[in-house]
């Protein structure tokens, strides 16, 4: 346990959150007598909340970060195994979906403590489509979690009997070093969106569909010198993430050969843009089906620019905003959103609190 890491944060909270540095003594006093005698310590409540927030604000890859300080917070700490843990992630996903009013929501398990570490989450979203390797080395479903899928088949998941391109994959928990469970999600927690287009009838026809909510599982939350391997948390999906990516990407649902087809494109020649026309198209399908749906859905123009309003609101506050430009300038039309034509200030890796990738 780094003692610097836990006053920083302590210093932090007590200016931002509390106002003042009212309390803030007696606190460090504590902090550092119980990181003395256990190794560790455990935040408040209201730590736990701040620091989830300040993650947040400071994940220099988030385009999203305007509301940063709207995240809900649901502190689980206290709940142990790995079934119970299952059951929350499925409390999470019925709470945050709210049948398509996306809130943006987080759920704090239990962190690693000095002797045992926390419970962990394999998946990297509680909600992912399956991806099986068939004989002709070709992949139905989603390449991208080929290997996941693998992984939880090896632990027991028996997948449909009529294996699709988007079968929700179980949870693979790991709440005892060693012993990893396999949790189905059930079907009223996943609330997912058919495909459509607003201008072409035989795109519904081509049965694609996304889920509503991106629940990243599998990053550390590190508050304080205090890590928290499993802390879900969502936001609500912006269009271009599943439409320029998800199902574009050539190694993913590689669509866009698909779709060229079916507008007429000849893919002959990279000079008939097919590949730039279908992007939009597929981008558009996302976000007119995601709006008939009534299922939260933002568009990279205007999540752009409430980025930038963003980054002078930090401003105003005092305070600098990291930002990753290749991540943060959205896969379709860059130059002609408002993020393009700037510089970000430079990520600071150190910076805490903070998400990382798995340990
Ligand atoms: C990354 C949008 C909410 C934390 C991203 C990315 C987008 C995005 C477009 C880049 C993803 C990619 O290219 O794969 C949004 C939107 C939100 C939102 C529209 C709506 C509210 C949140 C919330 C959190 C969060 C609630 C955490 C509490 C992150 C992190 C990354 C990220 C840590 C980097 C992920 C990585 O390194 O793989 N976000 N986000 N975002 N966002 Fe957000
Ligand atoms: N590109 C990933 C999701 C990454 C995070 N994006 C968000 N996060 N919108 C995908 O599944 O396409 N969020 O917390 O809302």
């Amino acid at each position: 346990m780094d003692v610097a890491e836990a006053e920083d944060f302590l210093r932090l909270f007590h200016a931002e959150a509390e106002g003042g540095t009212e309390g803030l003594h007696e606190r460090l006093d504590r902090v550092r007598a119980e990181i003395h005698e256990t190794g560790t310590y455990r935040h408040t409540p209201a730590e736990v909340e701040f620091g989830a927030r300040v993650a947040w604000r400071n994940s220099a890859r988030c385009i999203g970060r305007l509301y940063w300080q709207g995240l809900k917070v649901r502190d689980r700490r206290d709940v142990e195994g790995a079934e119970a843990i299952a059951d929350e992630c499925v409390t999470h996903l019925r709470e945050a979906t709210r049948d398509g009013r996306i809130r943006s929501t987080i759920t704090v398990f239990a962190p690693d403590g000095p002797a045992v570490p926390g419970p962990r989450i394999h998946n990297d979203q509680l909600i992912r489509y399956a991806g099986y390797r068939l004989s002709d080395g070709s992949v139905l479903g989603d390449p991208r979690h080929a290997d996941f899928t693998e992984t939880v088949r090896q632990h027991g998941w028996r997948p449909p009997e009529r294996k699709g391109s988007f079968d929700v994959l179980p949870l693979l928990i790991e709440a005892v070093p060693g012993d990893r469970r396999l949790f189905g999600l059930p079907s009223d927690a996943v609330l997912e969106v058919p495909l459509s287009h607003p201008d072409h009838r035989w795109f519904a026809g081509l049965g694609l569909r996304w889920h509503a909510v991106p629940a990243i599982s599998n990053m550390r939350l590190v508050i304080g010198g205090v890590t928290y391997p499993a802390a879900p948390f969502n936001g609500w999906y912006l269009a271009t993430e599943v439409g320029a990516r998800n199902l574009a990407d050539a190694d993913r649902y590689d669509l866009l050969p698909v779709i060229a087809d079916l507008m007429g494109l000849s893919t002959k020649s990279e000079r008939t843009l097919w590949r730039d026309r279908t992007l939009v198209e597929l981008t558009l399908a996302v976000q007119h089906s995601f709006d008939a749906a009534g299922v939260t859905v933002a568009d990279h123009h205007t999540e752009s620019r409430r980025f930038l309003t963003h980054i002078a609101k930090e401003e105003r506050a005092g305070r600098r905003c990291q930002a990753e430009w290749s991540w943060i300038v959205p896969p379709l039309s860059g130059g002609q959103t408002a993020v393009f034509h700037r510089y970000y200030d430079e990520p600071d890796p150190a910076a805490r609190p903070a998400f990382l990738p798995p340990g």
